[in-house]
């Protein structure tokens, strides 16, 4: 299996060689791409450098700060010209552990469509975050799992190793969501597609330096488009029922 592991990045020079050491250390085979949108504290020229020394670190810079989405479409896009069997997300701030990534690799050569590091299996945990992010989270995947009927505990996981395959069937590029309900999109789409997820536990640990780009913006872009495929569902179903009862 051909991995490349996306790193999406937005200000985050204190975080990236650390995590891109453990990531080198932990899972020497993969590649890594590097989708910068023109951080202003330098990101961008750091990961030239790493790409200069290293050839299986590639970056990929973009024009400015589009969220999470754009990035990982651009990412996910530059992976799959190049033919790549698997394609990681990955946070740059530690919070997915490099040394997790392993396990998830080995769902998917195990028959995954999609592995998904997962918070809230058993086994799986978080460092570190305030009671806020807490509720924030667990509140969050309640709400999507009870509105999507999704049967995934985790269902805003950000750690993820998806098939090559998988991408293509659910057309990424097409998913408009900008911020971090993208990865309820892409979970949505997969599960719609009757492809087969497999949620693996992970240590989630809050990152150490350097802020979180989480905002009322992207938490309110998630609500609202969660609630809207929601009841859009429920009146597909409905309106199926309505015509069967016609017959
Ligand atoms: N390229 C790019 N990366 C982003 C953007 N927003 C967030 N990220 C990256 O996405 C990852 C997760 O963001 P983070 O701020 O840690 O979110 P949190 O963990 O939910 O607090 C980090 O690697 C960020 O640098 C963006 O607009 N563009
Ligand atoms: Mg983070």
């Amino acid at each position: 299996m051909r991995v490349l592991t996306i790193i999406p990045t937005y200000d985050e020079k204190l975080s990236l060689p650390t995590t891109l050491s453990r990531l080198r250390a932990s899972v020497p085979e993969t590649d890594v791409l590097i989708v910068d949108d023109n951080s202003p504290d330098g990101t961008g020229v750091m990961a030239d450098g790493y790409a200069a020394e290293d050839a299986q670190v590639h970056v990929l810079h973009r024009k400015g700060k589009e969220g999470l989405g754009a990035a990982y479409r651009a990412g996910f896009a530059w992976g799959l010209e190049r033919n790549y069997d698997v394609l990681v997300e990955m946070d740059a701030d530690g919070s997915h552990r490099p040394e997790d990534l392993p396990r998830l690799l080995a769902a998917v050569e195990d028959g995954a469509d999609l592995a998904v590091g997962s918070r809230w299996v058993p086994g799986g945990s978080v460092v570190n975050w305030p009671l806020q992010r807490k509720v924030i989270s667990r509140g969050g995947s309640f709400y999507v799992r009870t509105m999507l009927g999704l049967p995934y505990r985790d269902a805003t996981a950000g750690f993820k190793a998806f098939r090559a395959s998988t991408l293509r069937r659910i057309d990424y590029a097409s998913v408009q969501s900008a911020g971090y309900v993208f990865q309820v999109d892409l979970l949505w789409r997969t599960h719609l597609a009757g492809l087969r997820v497999v949620e693996v536990p992970i240590t989630f640990v809050e990152r150490v330096a350097g802020d979180s780009k989480m905002s009322g913006a992207i938490v309110a872009e998630a609500m609202q488009r969660v609630t809207l495929w929601g009841l859009s569902a429920r009146a597909r179903v409905l309106k199926n029922v309505a015509t069967s009862v016609k017959r």
